[in-house]
């Protein structure tokens, strides 16, 4: 891989870098994406469950979805990509913005991680709200209880629902403060994710794309590369 002079100069004289991730990541490690050919979207009405009305519609549905998914990603694990992002902490002041559920940064040893769309290892009390830990997979009981015997549901974000607040503070201070952010393996259309890039940008960070096709953001990007996670970022890492 030859890299770009200006990229070089850029990455020299970095010290603090800023990552998007999005579902292409852990496409590798086998797990779907959500739009695309074989994305989860094209097979499961997105109203029915990934939005808090599909949810309180028919909570079995949804949890047999979400067991689904947590099946699969406990017989799975983090890629040669995760692992190069977990590397680069290494060399620079490294914050991973992601906005996958899977928990792959943790696991690949990435320290400073914000997950931005919750994680699938975590349910919240419908009631209370108290966040519990539970990696059962397959869950024991669709729909899990709480022990005040109400509903739990996926501690993640869907459609219609506000972001962590603290998660998106850290993310436009992330954002501002990077001197390179790279956004990789999103298809950049769910919003307010889409956006921090573009703050990045503002804030004069050197904006680096990778992705297998273009996205909204390819147009603000300074510097693009074209492939699949496990084949970019390693080579990229070892350059560095
Ligand atoms: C590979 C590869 C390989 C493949 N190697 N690469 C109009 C305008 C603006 C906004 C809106 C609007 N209408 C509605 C909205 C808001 C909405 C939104 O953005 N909708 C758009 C879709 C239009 N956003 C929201 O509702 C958000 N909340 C919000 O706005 O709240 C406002 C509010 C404020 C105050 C009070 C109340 C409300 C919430 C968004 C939540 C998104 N949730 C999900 C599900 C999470 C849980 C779960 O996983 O089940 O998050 S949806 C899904 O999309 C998931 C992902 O994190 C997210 C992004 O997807 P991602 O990661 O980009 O995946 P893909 O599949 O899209 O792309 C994969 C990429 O990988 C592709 O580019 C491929 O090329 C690449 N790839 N194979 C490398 N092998």
């Amino acid at each position: 891989m030859k890299l770009d002079k200006n990229f070089i100069q850029q990455i020299t004289l970095a010290e603090n870098i800023g990552v998007l991730t999005g579902a292409g990541i852990s496409a590798d490690s086998g797990l779907s994406t959500f739009r695309g050919k074989d994305g989860i979207w094209n097979n499961l009405p997105v109203e029915k469950v990934a939005t808090l009305a599909g949810f309180l519609e028919d909570p079995e549905l949804v949890w047999k979805f979400y067991d689904m998914r947590r099946i699969e990603m406990s017989k799975s694990k983090p890629n040669e990509a995760h692992s190069a992002l977990a590397e680069l902490e290494n060399y620079f002041n490294v914050s991973i913005i992601t906005q996958n559920i899977d928990g792959f940064h943790q696991l690949a040893g990435s320290k400073n991680i914000i997950e931005l769309h919750g994680n699938i290892w975590e349910m919240r009390c419908m009631e209370c709200g108290k966040i519990i830990e539970n990696r059962e997979a397959p869950l024991s009981k669709i729909p899990p209880e709480s022990d005040c015997k109400c509903l739990y549901r996926p501690n993640v974000v869907w459609f219609g629902e506000a972001l962590p607040q603290k998660a998106l503070d850290q993310s436009l201070k992330v954002a501002s403060e990077s001197d390179i952010f790279f956004v990789i393996w999103t298809s950049a259309v769910v919003q307010p994710a889409a956006s921090i890039p573009i703050v990045a940008k503002r804030a004069n960070a050197y904006l680096v794309e990778i992705n297998l096709e273009d996205t909204p953001l390819t147009g603000f990007a300074n510097l693009t590369f074209r492939g699949k996670a496990v084949e970019i970022l390693p080579k990229l890492i070892k350059e560095i």
